[in-house]
């Protein structure tokens, strides 16, 4: 049995992606008098989090078994969960039924694999910034209406593990799907 991991699915996002989400995130920045943002390496769309888990085999053999074809989505407006001790700000994901059949899909082979799965509902977003305090007077609503629609291909799922480290999160890729049906 390998140690335990703390691992989960994602959308990896390309350059052109991450430049542009990397953007939105310094616009946000210079309106927060506190936060803590996501470094561009860190960026991803989170399909399935698996948690703590010894079972890193089981996990790569559930991601390898989902099949499917490369689509597009598109992220739409940012938005935040609103949290004591301040805000995770987000940029939703615009309705895209080949992104939510293929979160069920890999959800349902984590479950097949013996993978107790959160129940609450998928809320795809990417993750912004945490325990954001914006500044008095900042825009968020211009912030936000001004962020550029960004359009992502969709070519492959990852697992990723999840690792704290003194300078953060770190995320691994472990072990890639590429769709390509
Ligand atoms: P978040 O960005 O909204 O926090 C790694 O932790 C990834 O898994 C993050 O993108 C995180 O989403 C997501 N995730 C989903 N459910 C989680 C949970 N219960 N605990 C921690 N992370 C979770």
């Amino acid at each position: 049995m390998s140690a335990a991991e703390r691992l989960f699915a994602a959308i990896l996002l390309d350059e052109d992606c991450r430049t542009a989400a990397a953007q939105a995130i310094d616009g946000l920045r210079a309106g927060a008098a506190a936060g803590s943002f996501t470094p561009r390496e860190n960026l991803h769309l989170t399909l399935v989090f698996l948690g703590e888990t010894d079972r890193a085999d089981a996990a790569r053999r559930a991601l390898r078994s989902v099949e499917g074809a490369p689509f597009p989505l598109t992220f739409g407006a940012a938005g935040r969960f609103r949290r004591d001790g301040g805000d995770i700000w987000w940029l939703g994901v615009e309705p895209c039924a080949p992104l939510l059949a293929i979160q069920r899909r890999l959800a349902q082979a984590f479950r097949g694999e013996g993978f107790e799965l959160e129940r609450r509902a998928y809320r795809p977003h990417l993750t912004l910034g945490r325990r954001v305090a914006l500044r008095p007077g900042f825009g968020a609503g211009e912030w936000s209406a001004g962020l550029p629609k960004l359009r992502c291909p969709v070519r492959a799922l990852s697992l990723m593990r999840s690792e704290r480290t003194a300078g953060g999160m770190r995320y691994t890729e472990i072990e890639r799907q590429q769709l390509s049906r």
